[in-house]
């Protein structure tokens, strides 16, 4: 989607009922879907407001203001039970700040949507890791959140991208992909996609489990990677968990798998390098071991069995997704150069392959959790 102009942003912010005068309205953060936005405002006291502001992708996000509802539901639902706890529901989950006329969006009359949280103050975002003990806490607050809504009634979930996470469809988007290549670049990444294609075995492994009914479908957030949670700066302990346009029916191996994919890797989502990629082990037993107790019981064994699957599932589809948006000519995610794409779908696939060769490791080390 084309960037918003300085216009366009201003006029959004004017529209939104925030206290103060606003100081500045940065680009911010490391999402690759929103445009996001941090705003401070001086309101006359020492500690001005701050917000967050976001133009969201209604390319891929069709239907905003069903997605709102959800986001309402959902940050509403939690905050009780955050309360029941004893936290502090203004810091442990979103915030919506309404618009002027009480909505909890704003449409520009250019098709922009808007809309806007408290920004949680003196947290971090992480996007690498550089503790284990994070990754670990990372990993219990993933499957509490789990937890915390596994009495969410499911069915009032608007699904904000249909089958996100069917890797079977995205294959075949994939292979549509191939056939369409629109800019000639399929050629040149042969490898790639033959890594992704001799591997079918993965996209069906999920359906085939739906199918047969053998693992439930909870309410999972979806899009589990370690910048999608806020830590406290001075504690570095998980306070909050964002993001959450894609919280929908799922299954708790996706959830689990996408925090691997992401977090147990020793390069970055990006790196050039491949032989700095790979899944360290420590990491993915640490935060399996963090992952279950987060769930605190509600795990059938099925799904943990199933975990190594999941971490191996979610990078593949990514891997996939990745090289699809590099053939289409990059427009589903946010790229800084040309071959970004390509670049992140190679650390997808040699993880992918790292994980085929320490998966006998991997189901040993998940077995242990069996009850
Ligand atoms: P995207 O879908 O593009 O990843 P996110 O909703 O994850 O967008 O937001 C992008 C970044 O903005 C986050 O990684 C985080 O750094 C920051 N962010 C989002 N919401 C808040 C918030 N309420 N308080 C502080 N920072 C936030
Ligand atoms: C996107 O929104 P963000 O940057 O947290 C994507 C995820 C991918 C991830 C790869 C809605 O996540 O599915 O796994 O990039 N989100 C959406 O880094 O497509
Ligand atoms: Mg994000």
């Amino acid at each position: 989607m084309k960037t918003p102009s300085n216009e366009q942003k201003m006029n959004a912010i004017g529209h939104f009922s925030f206290r103060g005068r606003l100081i500045s309205s940065d680009p911010y953060g490391n999402g690759h879907i929103n445009e996001t936005y941090l705003l401070i405002f001086g309101s006359g006291d020492s500690h001005p407001e701050r917000a967050i502001l976001q133009r969201m992708n209604t390319e891929i996000f069709k239907h905003p203001a069903e997605l709102m509802e959800n986001i309402g539901n959902v940050t509403a639902f939690l905050r009780k039970k955050i309360i029941a706890d004893g936290g502090d529901p203004e810091r442990e989950t979103l915030n919506v700040v309404r618009t002027v006329d009480g909505l909890p969006y704003y449409a520009d009359e250019d098709g922009n949507y808007w809309r806007a949280y408290r920004c949680i103050e003196d947290t971090v975002e992480f996007n690498a890791i550089k503790n284990p003990h994070s990754f670990y806490d990372s990993g219990v607050a993933f499957g509490h959140f789990q937890y915390l809504l596994s009495d969410y009634p499911a069915k009032t979930l608007h699904e904000t991208i249909k089958g996100f996470h069917d890797t079977l469809r995205r294959y075949a988007d994939f292979e549509a992909s191939i056939r369409r290549d629109a800019f000639g670049k399929a050629q040149g990444v042969q490898k790639e996609i033959e890594a992704i294609l001799s591997r079918r075995y993965l996209a069906e492994c999920f359906a085939e489990h739906l199918s047969k009914g053998d693992v439930p479908v909870r309410v999972t957030h979806n899009d589990t990677k370690l910048n999608n949670i806020l830590f406290d700066k001075k504690t570095s302990k998980p306070i909050c968990i964002i993001d959450l346009d894609t919280v929908m029916p799922g299954l708790a191996m996706n959830d689990y798998g996408d925090s691997i994919r992401f977090g147990a890797s020793t390069g970055a989502e990006d790196e050039r390098d491949l032989n700095l990629v790979e899944m360290s082990f420590p990491l993915f037993s640490g935060y399996t071991e963090a992952f279950i107790k987060g769930c605190a019981g509600k795990l059938t064994e099925n799904e943990i069995l199933l975990l190594p699957r999941g971490a191996q599932i979610m990078t593949y589809e990514c891997g996939m997704r990745f090289l699809a948006d590099y053939l289409d000519g990059d427009v589903y995610f946010k790229t800084n150069y040309p071959g970004h794409n390509l670049d992140r779908a190679r650390t997808q696939i040699k993880l992918v392959e790292d994980m085929e060769a320490k998966y006998d490791k991997m189901m040993s080390e998940v077995a242990k959790y069996l009850k």
